[in-house]
């Protein structure tokens, strides 16, 4: 498939790379690029040479938003009936690791993106917001539910009711990226950190980021009843095997997804 709106690579090793491309708009999640990054994102889970997906957007713009313009003047039946929303649901469906690579404006549905996805590399010039409050509306995807998650619900309520904005100094101190870095290498170092999730089992890290995400939904007995049924699964896989072969051998383990 070809893309407008969106520029996808694969590099080496297994890590597959999204750019939005919309850069005169700062990247504003048109129904256009959503329509595109859906695809995308399908197509890279399921090739099995890829082991990690990164997101990115351009220095100056992770993605300002949900593009404003063509939501203008919605209705709220065009809001119900679009597939609009099954579109940003895709990245929740994704079973392989995904890495929001972020500079400058993460705003609105950006900043919710960038949280529907497992990890966050910033660069020091990312600032991450909720300003839909300014707009007459309020976040859609998750900005009132992840947010709070991870900041706790008396930031969360500032950001979301006052449009406070978090520097990625501080957005790395309330626990909302991984990491920080110079604009000049946040996304390399972004690459860095897919390859390294990329070269592990990959049965293993999807089952692990199965459970990990299930932590949010599921009281503490039943999410550990449901890492339990998981952990076990995996003594059914060939990588298992290799993997404690190999640690008993003294080698590096080959696998084979098996
Ligand atoms: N939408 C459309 N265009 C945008 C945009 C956006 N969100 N953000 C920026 N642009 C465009 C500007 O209109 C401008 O275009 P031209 O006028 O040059 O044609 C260009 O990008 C450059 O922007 P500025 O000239 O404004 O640049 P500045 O450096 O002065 O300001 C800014 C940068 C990021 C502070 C400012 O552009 C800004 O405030 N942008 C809007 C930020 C915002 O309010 N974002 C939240 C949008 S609402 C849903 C899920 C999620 C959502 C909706 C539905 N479903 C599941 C269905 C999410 C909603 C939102 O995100």
């Amino acid at each position: 498939m070809t893309y407008e709106n969106i520029l996808v690579e694969r590099i080496d090793p297994r890590v597959g790379l999204i750019r939005l491309n919309r850069p005169k708009a700062l990247n504003a999640l048109s129904p256009e690029l959503m329509a595109e990054l859906s695809p995308a994102l399908i197509e890279l889970d399921a090739d099995a040479g890829i082991g990690c997906i990164v997101i990115t957007g351009s220095e100056r713009a992770f993605a300002a938003g949900a593009d404003i313009k063509a939501m203008a003047h919605a209705s709220v039946v065009d809001m119900l009936t679009d597939d609009l929303i099954a579109r940003w649901e895709t990245i929740r469906g994704v079973k392989k690791p995904v890495i929001a690579a972020v500079s400058g404006f993460c705003l609105g549905g950006g900043c919710e993106l960038a949280m529907a996805c497992d990890m966050i590399v910033a660069s020091e010039s990312a600032v991450f917001g909720q300003p839909e409050i300014t707009l007459g509306i309020m976040p859609g995807f998750g900005g009132t539910q992840r947010l709070t998650a991870t900041v706790g619900k008396a930031l969360a309520m500032e950001i979301v009711l006052t449009d406070r904005r978090l520097t990625a100094a501080e957005a790395l101190a309330y626990g909302l990226v991984n990491h920080v870095y110079p604009v000049e290498t946040y996304l390399e170092e972004a690459l860095k950190l897919a390859a390294k999730v990329a070269a592990m089992a990959p049965l293993a890290a999807r089952l692990a980021k199965e459970a990990v995400g299930k932590s949010f939904e599921l009281s503490l007995n039943e999410g550990l009843e449901y890492e339990r049924r998981l952990f076990h699964m995996l003594f059914a896989t060939a990588d298992q095997k290799e993997g404690m072969a190999a640690f008993a051998e003294k080698r590096k383990p080959q696998w084979t997804g098996r």
